[in-house]
């Protein structure tokens, strides 16, 4: 198994993941985004920009894996398995969307059994679903109101699902500094977020504030 597959596999807590979207960057590009992050200390990071062309998308995806290979964080393409194989990303990531046009068995056949596949769910019905799927994560929200989806679900779901889950699952949608203690108390290890980080004055400080609060509760959790 690759070696950042096997990562995401074992990941257990603690683990925070930003999807970059240059339209909630406060006038900052995605690299700019990126860079930052990265000194934070994220873990994973998505390239999630729904507005850029094909070209743009390879020359951007290029520029960020490499970026993440030199600091051994995790890098996913969203929605496009032949992007992430181009770039040489670690992986790609299915919304429900991208799974109606194709399966998570025609995306891996896409991009081979090395890389990492992570998908959308939006109920608990969802989520066991594609649990039997062949992917390395999931992602489950929206938890709260998020500009990208009409409706949120809330943080009763989440024991069942951490309980429910042979896999990481990262819990996404509305989270912030001000929310994240609800997420994490009701059971949750690893989330992922986009304008919690991206919207912040400095980046880089608000993704170190976020590992902290992560670590701070895992080892409160590991203690109890
Ligand atoms: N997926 P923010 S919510 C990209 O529920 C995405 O699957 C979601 O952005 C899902 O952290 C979401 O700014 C947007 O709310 C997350």
């Amino acid at each position: 198994m690759n070696k950042m597959k096997k990562k995401i596999r074992g990941i257990k807590s603690g683990s925070l993941y930003l999807v970059v979207s240059e339209e909630y960057g406060n006038g900052r590009s995605a690299i700019e985004i990126v860079e930052a992050a990265i000194a934070g200390g994220v873990d994973i990071l998505q390239l999630r920009e729904k507005k850029k062309s094909g070209q743009e998308l390879i020359e951007l995806g290029t520029k960020i894996a490499k970026l993440c290979r030199d600091s051994g964080v995790i890098f996913i393409v969203n929605d496009d398995p032949m992007l992430a194989k181009r770039v040489d990303a670690d992986g790609v990531h299915l919304g429900q969307e991208d799974m109606g046009r194709f399966s998570v068995e025609m995306a891996r056949d896409a991009i081979g059994p090395d890389r990492i596949i992570g998908v959308s769910t939006h109920s608990l019905e969802e989520f066991k679903k594609s649990s039997a799927d062949d992917v390395d994560y999931l992602a489950f929200g929206p938890i709260f109101q998020t500009k990208t989806k009409t409706y949120c679900i809330g943080t009763k779901e989440i024991k069942e699902i951490v309980e429910f889950s042979a896999r990481p699952v990262f819990f996404i949608g509305g989270i912030d500094l001000s929310n994240i203690d609800n997420v994490l108390d009701e059971g949750a290890c690893n989330i992922a977020l986009i304008r919690g980080i991206t919207e912040a004055a400095n980046i880089s400080v608000r993704t170190k504030e976020f590992k902290e609060k992560l670590n701070k509760h895992n080892k409160a959790k590991r203690r109890a």
